[in-house]
């Protein structure tokens, strides 16, 4: 059983955002109090991504390398140059999908001591009609399905919105510079046997215009990535 952390856990939140100008406002106004920082992580925003995150209060960061990973990372690197180290980082996209108030959904189960990993699920029941694509559900069925025969994984999402111990986040020493992230996370949590589940979540239709799976070629792009991680993990 993994520890309890502390009552007042400190909780930081990292956001990728492209272009996501008439979102990330609101997505940065919805997160909980229960957060310390909010980084968010631009690559080369063509609109006013930058201003209205910093207007709205959180840390703005610029990567200039294009890649989801590539965002996440340097948040990451960000947060491991500040004196004191975070219990938990939560990733959150910026396009307003998911529900930010629910956050503290994702980090009551670690905080517990229950869970170092914990990822929202966006299950059937409580997801908008059209939220996501079909090439995206099927992509995330056919993933977790493989985690599942291949590993006995339990998982059922690839959802962006999650919660991680940091210290357990560290030694999982994340590589992936795209849209690999989320596999990659989940593949290395079963491998070194992090305590995870799954909180169902809400999720909407984004606001503004989809980067990866509204797009054939992000699509096409993000299924190879993912499928690559999941074949390399099965060959180890
Ligand atoms: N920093 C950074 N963020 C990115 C990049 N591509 C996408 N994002 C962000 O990653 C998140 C997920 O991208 P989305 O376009 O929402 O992808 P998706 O959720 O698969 O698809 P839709 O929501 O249906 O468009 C959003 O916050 C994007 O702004 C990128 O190259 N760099
Ligand atoms: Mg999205």
């Amino acid at each position: 059983m993994p520890n309890q952390l502390n009552n007042l856990p400190d909780i930081k939140v990292i956001i990728p955002a492209f272009n996501e100008a008439e979102s990330i406002a609101e997505v940065i106004k919805e997160i909980p109090d229960s957060v310390s920082e909010i980084v968010v992580v631009n690559n080369n925003s063509s609109d006013k991504t930058v201003e209205n995150a910093k207007a709205a209060g959180a840390t703005v960061l610029s990567e200039n390398r294009k890649g989801y990973g590539y965002a996440c990372l340097k948040g990451m690197d960000y947060i491991s140059k500040q004196s004191k180290a975070p219990d938990i980082l939560v990733f959150l996209d910026g396009d307003y999908s998911d529900y930010p108030e629910e956050l503290d959904k994702l980090t009551v189960p670690i905080i517990k001591g229950e869970f170092d990993f914990v990822i929202g699920a966006r299950v059937k029941r409580l997801r908008e009609e059209g939220s996501m694509t079909p090439q995206q559900i099927f992509g995330n069925w056919l993933a977790t399905f493989l985690m599942k025969v291949m590993f006995g994984a339990t998982f059922t999402d690839l959802g962006p919105f999650r919660a991680i111990r940091y210290d357990k986040l560290l030694s999982l020493n994340m590589e992936d510079k795209t849209y690999g992230w989320t596999v990659e996370m989940q593949l290395k949590a079963l491998k070194k046997k992090l305590a995870y589940t799954e909180v169902p979540v809400r999720y909407k239709k984004r606001i503004g215009v989809s980067k990866v799976s509204g797009t054939v070629k992000g699509s096409i792009f993000a299924g190879i990535k993912i499928l690559g991680w999941i074949f390399k993990y099965s060959i180890k």
